[in-house]
């Protein structure tokens, strides 16, 4: 039997970074996984970093890779009707960019602190079980790499296990409440070796369908297109991705885009989903086990940071004073930042994706080049996406 004070389910952006920060405040937590740890360190994933996200893992001691490898962008551009317009983030922020470092490397900084601060991470950890949660006792089971059962007593457990993990249905069903919007098409990704198009992303609407070209370093870019919600990847063969690509791109001011060998290839599908209330006696969600943004807006990664330091506080709170008030509005707190990180992602997602390609311009296309002819020329309207894209202020 093992005994620790926050039993974590999920190594993930979430519960990685709860466990180093409770660590920092002298917190015993146990991570179990049911992923190799290879797994999770390779898996493609998210890709900016908010101004808040880089300064909480530079404070919390992880930042050193982030700093010397991950990339600053100073904005984005908007392309539309064949032109790009640039959204500049200082100029609209009073400074504030955001770092383009890929979530597989932030995984990757926060299991290497944990092991050398001999943190505990069960990976491989399977028929993970969690019982207890409406007493003071919690417990997790599971049968370790070897198969040997284990079973942990603590006093909380953090439910960081994603969108299809065991820990959001832990809450009674007459108690949760979930919100859901799925979108009619997904995002056919690709990363490849070839320098990205340019120094900053361009977001593009195109009459064919939305098209992102992100980066990872100056020699990988990370590509993504519009495709249908049933698509067969087996009919997007490298070449296919690259044209379409390239037409989605096109215009007076097209960069050039140079294909490169394909390093990973998937569909995510679209979705914007909330569970209400985080919490339930000692289980706490965070991060996707919680909520799923479309990642238009570049926050999924980026919200499940924010929810394990609201997490992380209230839980220091409780340690060192007994008060629960923290923990107790945990949820009240979190989901203020989680509906307008909703708003802020939908907006983005509706403003640059074509809802039905295949048929004429209609009313909702001509409002979407409003939309974009609004954000890209009037200072007002820039400045709400710049202030969101680069993160809305944490909570103090
Ligand atoms: P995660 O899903 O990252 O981690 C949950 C962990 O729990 C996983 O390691 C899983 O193996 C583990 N787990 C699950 N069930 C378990 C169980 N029963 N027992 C133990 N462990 C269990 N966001 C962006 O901002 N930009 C993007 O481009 C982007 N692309 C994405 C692509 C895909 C395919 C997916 C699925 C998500 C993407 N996201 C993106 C969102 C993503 O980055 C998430 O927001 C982020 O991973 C959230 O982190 P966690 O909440 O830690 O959840
Ligand atoms: C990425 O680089 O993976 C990325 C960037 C911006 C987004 C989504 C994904 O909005």
């Amino acid at each position: 039997m093992i005994r620790t004070q926050v039993a974590i389910v999920g190594a993930g952006p979430a519960g990685l970074v709860l466990s180093h920060l409770l660590h920092l405040d002298g917190i015993e937590s146990v991570v179990v996984e049911s992923r190799s740890r290879a797994y999770v360190e390779e898996r493609v994933r998210a890709g900016v970093l908010e101004s808040g996200t880089v300064d909480l893992l530079r404070e919390a001691g992880v930042g050193e890779r982030l700093s010397s490898e991950g990339l600053v962008h100073h904005g984005i551009a908007l392309r539309f009707n064949g032109r790009s317009k640039r959204i500049d983030f200082p100029e609209l922020t009073d400074g504030k960019s955001v770092v383009v470092y890929g979530q597989q490397e932030v995984v990757k900084d926060l299991i290497e602190a944990r092991l050398h601060a001999r943190g505990a991470i069960f990976f491989e950890a399977q028929d993970v079980a969690v019982s207890g949660i409406d007493g003071d006792r919690p417990t997790v089971t599971f049968r370790d790499v070897e198969g040997r059962h284990e079973e942990i007593v603590c006093d909380f457990v953090a439910g960081c296990d994603g969108f299809h993990g065991i820990c959001r249905s832990l809450i009674p069903a007459h108690v949760l409440r979930t919100f859901e919007r799925v979108y009619p098409f997904s995002w056919l990704g690709i990363l490849a070796r070839t320098a990205p198009v340019s120094h900053e992303l361009i977001y593009a609407n195109h009459e064919r369908g939305f098209g992102l070209y992100s980066a990872r370093s100056e020699t990988i870019s990370r590509l993504y297109i519009q495709c249908r919600p049933d698509e067969d990847l087996a009919e997007w063969p490298d070449e296919r991705v690259w044209d379409e690509l390239r037409i989605r791109l096109e215009g007076e001011d097209a960069p050039d885009l140079v294909p490169g060998p394909v390093l990973q290839k998937g569909i995510t599908p679209m979705r914007s989903f909330v569970a209400e209330p985080m919490q339930y006696g000692r289980l706490f969600l965070a991060g996707d086990s919680a909520h799923i943004v479309p990642p238009t807006g570049a926050k999924g990664m980026n919200l499940a940071i924010a929810d394990v330091r609201v997490l992380a506080r209230a839980l220091t709170r409780y340690y060192a004073t007994g008060s629960s008030e923290s923990i107790d509005r945990y949820s009240q707190t979190c989901l203020r930042r989680v509906w307008k990180t909703e708003r802020f992602s939908w907006w983005m997602t509706s403003m640059l994706h074509r809802y039905d390609p295949s048929s004429d311009v209609d009313f909702d296309d001509r409002l979407q080049m409003a939309e974009l002819d609004y954000v890209t020329s009037s200072r007002a309207a820039a400045r709400t996406l710049a202030e969101n894209y680069v993160g809305l202020p944490l909570e103090a």
